[in-house]
């Protein structure tokens, strides 16, 4: 770290760090990636809760870029669980000879522009600093737990864990009374399995999530092979499709209510009986028209009181949100967990918690005295990872005021007045709304080609224009206006975090916004001053 000519600074070391560090490596540049975690990973070397797997298919779910890479490797499961993406990316950064640029275990706290000499100053927790011409942020979308400020929260007696940062030894819940907070994706995943071993679950729920059944399964060897013989076109297939992957399922071309009530329930069966997350590509105006989202809506809901045992719980635990404007859970006996008689839901919708006690949790008259307190309460979403580190550019500017009122950026790519600093899968990109490896591959990519034209041409900076900025943020905010993601009070609207200014972070259409990043490249890199 103590290294004066950095080319370039990588924050994190997650699949967007490593792919960064291989890509610059590939330019002749040298590479620092900076990671807090003791071991690479990023969200899969933290979430390591029970039942922690992604809900992208695993042969989706991994690198494109490198063909040997993604023949070699062997998934085991239709939806890989957390232990089995973290050997992927432990085996990725062996493969490519990464670990002896990355140090582990170091915070980046601060990053500072000079104007004079143009190179950045990055900062790590243990006072350590860094010079580098560029910085890329790799800090990923969901990395900075939200933990909700509930009264007495640090005077409860009994151990509490937040999903995001779970022990790395697991957690006995034998015999102990634990208490849930969150009904988002970890906790829809982790309840079954802790219900199955803790004496008593209660689930304190704000907003009921809609799951769909994820019907895991092994893989066939027959259907990977079939997959890998075609693995390239596979994954150019799921390029073009809206939300990077899943582009080999048949999507629905047709609206909700172009069709007959019979055909509509055909179709919503059909993609159940699949499982996953295609559910949402049974009609093409799920999240465009309100009427049609109501009868995906009402199908899940019918889908939970065929589940759910008594009305009452079954009626607590029935959103009536708009369908997919908060991200969906993909569940396995998520549903059917609370016809056990251990596992209670205290809905807390109307009632917020009150306060968390030395012995437990208290909602109005109710004390529920608990062993353990888990907080699957979610991420200051997007923003949070880079909002926690002091960033200065140009002028001494701060990226938290420029941020202030919500994030602004190019493209998601970067932000005016931060001249070489780029933010992978960052806020006005579609992110989060893709298969976030594709999205990740596609922006190192970018980055990439960027860097070697300016390597090619003598450029020293590159930097958003304020105008291209500003263009932009109207039109993801108009983009997202087309949709109804603005319709329930989701983290990609940032209102999950007390505070947090509303601003629909993500942009719907992964082939759109690509095509755009291309020609943009195409025309010199408009938007950008080359200097
Ligand atoms: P999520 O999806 O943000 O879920 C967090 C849950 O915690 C959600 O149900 C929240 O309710 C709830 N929450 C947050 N703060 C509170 C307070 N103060 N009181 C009660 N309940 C609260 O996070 P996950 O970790 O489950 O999933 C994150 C992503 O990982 C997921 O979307 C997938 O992309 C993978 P709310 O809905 O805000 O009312």
């Amino acid at each position: 770290m103590s290294s004066e000519d950095i080319d370039v600074v990588i924050v994190g070391a997650g699949f967007a760090g490593l792919y960064m560090l291989h890509s610059v490596r590939g330019l002749g540049m040298s590479a620092l990636v900076i990671e807090a975690g003791e071991g690479v990973g990023g969200t899969w070397y933290w979430n390591r809760y029970p039942g922690a797997r992604c809900d992208v298919p695993s042969m989706e779910y991994s690198f494109g870029f490198d063909d040997k890479l993604q023949q070699e490797w062997e998934w085991t499961e239709r939806y890989a669980t957390q232990p089995e993406i973290l050997r992927y990316i432990e085996h990725v950064a062996d493969r490519f000879d990464l670990r002896r640029d990355i140090v582990l275990g170091r915070r980046v706290e601060s990053a500072t522009f000079d104007d004079e000499t143009e190179r950045w100053t990055v900062r790590t927790n243990d006072s350590n600093e860094v010079k580098c011409r560029f910085v890329v942020m790799a800090t990923g979308c969901l990395s900075a737990a939200n933990l909700p400020e509930i009264a007495g929260r640090d005077s409860f007696g009994g151990d509490t864990y937040h999903t995001g940062g779970w022990p790395h030894d697991g957690v006995d819940f034998t015999n102990q009374s634990v208490a849930v907070i969150g009904t988002g994706s970890s906790a829809v995943q982790s309840i079954p399995l802790i219900a199955s071993q803790a004496a008593e679950v209660t689930v304190f729920q704000r907003t009921p999530a809609y799951a769909v059944p994820a019907h895991n399964h092994d893989l066939d060897s027959s259907d990977v092979a079939a997959i890998k013989g075609d693995y390239r076109h596979w994954r150019d297939v799921a390029r073009r499709s809206t939300t990077g992957f899943g582009g080999h399922v048949e999507r629905n071309p047709v609206g909700a209510l172009d069709v007959d009530e019979q055909q509509r329930q055909a179709e919503y069966d059909r993609r159940w009986e699949a499982g996953g997350l295609a559910f949402m590509g049974a009609f093409n105006d799920l999240l465009l028209s309100d009427e049609s989202n109501q009868t995906a809506a009402e199908y899940v809901r019918s889908k939970i009181r065929e589940q759910v045992r008594d009305p009452a719980t079954a009626e607590a635990l029935s959103p009536h949100t708009v369908i997919g404007c908060k991200r969906m859970c993909v569940d396995t006996n998520y549903y059917a967990t609370f016809n056990q008689p251990n596992v209670k839901l205290v809905d807390i919708a109307q009632t917020p918690i009150d306060e968390i006690t030395k012995t437990g949790v208290r909602v109005g008259d109710r004390r529920v005295d608990v062993d353990a307190i888990i907080f699957a309460t979610g991420f200051d979403a997007m923003t949070g990872a880079i909002a926690r580190i002091d960033i200065r550019g140009r002028g001494g500017q701060r990226l938290s005021d420029e941020w202030a009122a919500g994030p602004q950026t190019y493209l998601g790519l970067q932000v005016a007045g931060f001249p070489n600093l780029f933010t992978i899968t960052g806020p006005g990109s579609p992110s989060v709304l893709t298969n976030m490896i594709v999205a990740i591959e596609q922006h190192v990519e970018w980055i990439s080609d960027l860097m070697a034209e300016m390597i090619a041409a003598g450029h020293d900076t590159v930097e958003a224009t304020p105008s291209a900025q500003q263009q932009w943020v109207e039109y993801v905010n108009a983009v997202a206006d087309l949709t109804l993601f603005g319709g329930c009070s989701s983290w990609y609207l940032g209102a999950n975090v007390p505070g947090k200014p509303r601003v629909f972070m993500p942009l719907p259409g992964f082939p759109e916004y690509k095509a755009k990043c291309d020609e943009v490249a195409a025309a010199q890199y408009e938007g950008f001053v080359l200097a």
